[in-house]
């Protein structure tokens, strides 16, 4: 493994040379904040296999405590995202505190409206009119349970669609979700959000209620200022410009937070910036360059790491976040807008490109450092002996414990 904070010096001076005040850019580096996924933790897999890791988490126990040992090494994990009923307990109270003792924080509720046989023709849209009352009751219960977690995020993806043309009524979909979704917004706590999830196809394959950011945004627009866009950076079709995306939703402050994760094909639930870590950058330019537009921004993973180790492959994915931030944040902001502004296609692009070629490595190795960790956190894991020991102590999971048991 490569010491990178030996090349700090260099890095800090070849930086300050290009204008940028480093201590700005390691003071928001510290303040990074990445919440990751409950059921990454937890045995997952595809409609083929699941292969079981041994050691994965059997319950939201072991996933808080995964959760917390990634926070750890990382530093800039602070919370967890839940998965109803896959982490439900019967004390929040008391998990609450456990997370808390853990040095971690409950952080967004998931409703789960797409595994119960009643959702076969959908939730909030079914032509089932008990389906959609339970979906709603769901959702109502995990706003009741928020408010008992702690939580300020009701994190809201349906598979809802069709398989046939003609199937279903198309409008009548349309005013079932505005009708659900507008219920279970009464019930949300003050103060907190409703972040509402597209994705363009899957489990669906006709049609998908959802689909796209535009019908995410309608529907937030007719809910309220409680309800934001969710931005899944595998939800989109081959080639989609998600920067522009984010770009759009945070001029209208509609931009309510990401599940980050990286698609080849599909929705793939692959390593953040593992197959596009320059589609990475671009949207975390947008982030920086929109100032305050983006204070709200819930910064989330959503993966399911089926055949690499499972902490591993969660520190890899903050650290990819925290590599495509600082480069975002080595952008000089005000030389791209004067190229831009002059028309200068080709100094504008080698702005970004100048920021996304430096490697940043050994600036993070020093905010580690600063922040009293070990600047290599997959070297603190490789040389630690958690992922051995609860491999020892959990073994195998008889029945996956959250994530995606195999159909
Ligand atoms: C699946 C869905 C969606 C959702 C996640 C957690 O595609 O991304 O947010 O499960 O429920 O990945
Ligand atoms: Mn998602
Ligand atoms: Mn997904």
């Amino acid at each position: 493994m490569t010491d990178y904070l030996q090349y700090y010096e260099h890095l800090a001076e070849q930086l300050a040379g290009r204008g940028i005040d480093v201590e700005a850019v390691k003071a928001r580096l510290k303040q990074q904040a990445i919440e990751t996924p409950s059921w990454g933790y937890g045995d997952s897999g595809t409609r083929f296999k699941v292969f079981p890791w041994r050691g994965a988490a059997r319950n939201v126990h072991e996933k808080l405590a995964d959760a917390a040992y990634v926070h750890r090494l990382t530093g800039v994990a602070p919370s967890v995202a839940l998965h109803i009923p896959w982490d439900r307990t019967d004390d929040w109270a008391a998990l609450k505190q456990e997370a808390e003792s853990l040095g971690v924080r409950l952080g967004a509720i998931n409703p789960n409206v797409f595994q119960d046989e009643q959702y076969k023709l959908g939730s909030l849209t079914s032509p089932d009119a008990s389906a959609r009352e339970n979906a709603i009751a769901h959702m109502v219960e995990c706003c009741d349970i928020m408010r008992q977690a702690g939580s300020d995020i009701l994190s809201v993806w349906l598979a809802d669609g069709t398989n046939y043309a003609g199937q279903d009524d198309l409008r009548e979909r349309k005013h079932r979700l505005e009708a659900g979704l507008a219920e279970v917004y009464r019930h949300l706590p003050p103060g907190s959000r409703m972040l509402i999830e597209y994705k363009f196809f899957e489990p669906a394959f006709y049609h998908t209620d959802l689909p796209d950011w535009g019908t995410a945004y309608a529907m937030a627009l007719k809910l309220g200022p409680q309800a934001e866009v969710l931005v899944d950076t595998g939800h989109h079709a081959q080639g989609t410009n998600i920067a522009h995306i984010v770009s759009f939703l945070l001029d209208e402050r509609r931009l309510g937070g990401f599940h980050f994760n990286n698609r080849k094909y599909a929705d793939d639930d692959l390593i953040v910036g593992s197959v596009a870590p320059f589609e990475l950058f671009t949207i975390f330019c947008e982030l920086v360059s929109a100032g305050d537009l983006a204070t709200n921004v819930a910064y989330m993973i959503d993966q399911s790491h089926n055949i690499e180790p499972k902490l591993e492959a969660m520190i890899q994915s903050v650290i990819n976040c925290q590599v495509a931030y600082a480069k975002a944040l080595i952008v000089d902001y005000a030389r791209l807008e004067e190229a831009q502004r002059a028309g200068d296609v080709l100094a504008a692009h080698r702005e970004y490109m100048t920021a996304f070629e430096t490697d940043v490595r050994p600036l993070l190795a020093k905010v580690r450092e600063e922040m009293g960790l070990h600047p290599d956190p997959i070297a603190a894991y490789r040389a630690d002996d958690y992922a051995a020991r609860i491999a020892r102590e959990r073994g195998i999971a008889a029945a996956s414990g959250g994530g995606y048991p195999s159909a």
